[in-house]
């Protein structure tokens, strides 16, 4: 029987399970741009134009390689514009019966690919380090799906960073040694940029067209759209930052988008670059001597640790994970999220910064925007509809458990044992935002007051039901019942009526 083999824009590995299951002599595969895709969220286009251009280059480069690919581009004129709908026309122009296709990343799709009108076996996707099946059998019977033990599995699974059955270095976590604030001055040039060829331009001007309204700056695109590009960007970023990486990982500064941060999630998460050739390749810099431990096992940790700890939980908890809201948020998001104008100085710069690059780094992301957000109580779906459309490595199976779990606690607990929330002084202790904003984050009340000073116990009281007998989360009940009651009422009536502004549309 003739197959087609589907190849997704997030598939784009040589190695695919699907690719390596067909048959180069008979099997077709399709491929295809499609108004499904790029208008369920209004993705930022400078991540419709990667996925295209990868998308492109990854079909031309699968033809020379002897593969019959029937590659349908945005504004053919004959394009069923949804996936399943692609597959059907061309189960019918060539007479295959039977679809392949590794699995999506997106229960959305998942369901769309199980329910269509074409016999499809679905793979799974083994360009991740753990099956769901490892994964399940190793949140059995556990109260609590903690990462560091997770993550202490897939060391010993992928050998890295390991001697014999023990960590290298005898500890299997350096985080002691980083985090520290930011620095005066960055020595690294951010990540390797590459000017756009002939089809990255075609591809610009299609998406200018057709998504140049969206939230977020196409031009200038500088991002890697083959895997020989991928493998360099890798390559600079082993050489130029990973050294401090592990130092200055939480780190912000104003104007440093990059910091020492690789920029690699884009091409991990599309394809083109493998997550164990990613960590072979730190793990040989600190073998060299090149890279200090601390920053090899902190990266590492990142991505055999938290991205397949965080894909395991979404497809562990099932397709409603995405809609949970334990803590009843319902608060609409204002429009700085989409950069209209704040006075707070550290969203403002962590927008502006997503707006440019469709890229705001772990920290920025989680402890100020999402910070803000589990706070001040809003939405958490509107909330993830607003990562998924502001980033360029924005997938639902890393999204969810990121948005949902660690940073909203919308999940009840699952991924986080308690809510990353902070006041301003994490963020003043952490970076330089404070210094340049209109906010004083020395005021804990009064005109001038950070909001993050306010909302930080707005947030505690209105939940103290839930986290106040939260072992971890005991202290700061103590510091909050330790106050005068009159503070206490002036620091709630004014977080209120913040709220009450923020909710009027006022610039806040
Ligand atoms: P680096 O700081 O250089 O880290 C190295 C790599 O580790 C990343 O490339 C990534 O592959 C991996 N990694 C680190 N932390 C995580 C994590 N928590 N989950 C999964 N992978 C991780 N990551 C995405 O890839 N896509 C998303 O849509 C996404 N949304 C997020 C939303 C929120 C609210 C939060 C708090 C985090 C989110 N992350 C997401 C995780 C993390 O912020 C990004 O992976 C990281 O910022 C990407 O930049 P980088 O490649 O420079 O990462
Ligand atoms: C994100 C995305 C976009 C914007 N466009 C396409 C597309 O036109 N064709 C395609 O095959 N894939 C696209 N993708 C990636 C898919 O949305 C992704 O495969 C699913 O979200 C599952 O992870
Ligand atoms: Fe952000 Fe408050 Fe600092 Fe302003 S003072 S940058 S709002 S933390």
């Amino acid at each position: 029987v003739k197959r087609l083999v589907l190849v997704l824009g997030d598939q784009l590995s040589d190695t695919l399970s699907a690719l390596r299951e067909a048959d180069k002599s008979e099997d077709i595969v399709v491929m295809a741009e499609v108004a499904e895709e790029t208008d369920y969220v209004d993705h930022h286009p400078k991540k419709i134009a990667l996925i295209f251009a990868a998308m492109r280059k990854f079909g031309a480069a699968l033809e020379k390689d002897g593969w019959t690919v029937r590659y349908t581009q945005l504004d053919d004129t004959e394009n069923a514009g949804s996936i399943v709908g692609e597959l059907l026309r061309r189960a019918e122009e060539t007479g295959a019966e039977e679809v392949l296709v590794t699995e999506p990343g997106e229960w959305r799709l998942i369901d769309k690919l199980r329910h269509a009108p074409i016999k499809t076996r679905i793979l799974s996707d083994d360009r991740f380090i753990a099956s769901h099946a490892e994964f399940e059998s190793w949140a059995k019977d556990r109260k609590a799906l903690r990462m560091e033990y997770f993550y202490r599995d897939m060391r010993r699974k992928t050998g890295l960073m390991m001697d014999g059955d023990d960590p290298a270095g005898d500890k299997w976590n350096y985080d002691h040694d980083n985090r520290k604030p930011a620095p005066d001055e960055v020595d690294a040039s951010g990540p390797m940029q590459f000017t756009p060829d002939e089809t990255v331009e075609e591809v610009l001007d299609l998406v200018e067209a057709r998504f140049g309204d969206r939230f977020g700056d196409l031009r200038p695109f500088h991002y890697a759209t083959d895997q020989g590009q991928a493998r360099r960007a890798l390559s600079h970023f082993v050489k130029h930052a990973l050294p401090r990486f592990g130092d200055y990982q939480d780190a912000m500064m104003e104007g440093q988008a990059w910091l020492y941060h690789s920029i690699l999630s884009p091409y991990i998460n599309i394809g083109l670059l493998d997550p164990v050739e990613v960590c072979r390749a730190v793990e040989d810099a600190w073998k060299a001597g090149d890279v200090p431990i601390n920053a090899a096992e902190g990266f590492i940790r990142q991505i055999i640790g938290w991205r397949e700890y965080i894909r395991g939980i979404y497809f562990l908890e099932g397709p409603e994970y995405a809609q949970r809201n334990a803590l009843g948020h319902d608060r609409a998001l204002p429009a700085f999220f989409w950069g209209g104008e704040t006075r707070m100085n550290c969203v403002s710069q962590a927008v502006s910064q997503t707006r440019e690059h469709g890229y705001a780094h772990h920290i920025q992301r989680l402890m100020v925007t999402g910070n803000f957000a589990l706070l001040s109580g809003l939405d958490p779906q509107e909330l993830q509809a607003w990562y998924m459309a502001s980033y360029i490595d924005a997938f639902e199976w890393v999204m969810s458990a990121n948005v949902i779990g660690m940073s909203q606690f919308a999940d009840g607990g699952v991924v986080g044992s308690k809510p990353y929330v902070s006041s301003g002084n994490y963020i003043d202790r952490m970076s330089d935002y404070c210094k340049g904003c209109a906010y004083s984050v020395k005021d804990k009340t009064g005109e001038n007051a950070c909001p993050f000073n306010l909302l930080y116990w707005h947030f505690l009281d209105r939940h103290r039901d839930r986290f106040e007998e939260n072992g971890r989360m005991g202290n700061m009940y103590r510091t909050w019942d330790r106050m005068d009651e009159d503070r206490r009422k002036t620091v709630l009536d004014e977080a209120e009526v913040w709220l009450k502004r923020l909710d009027a549309g006022e610039t806040v």
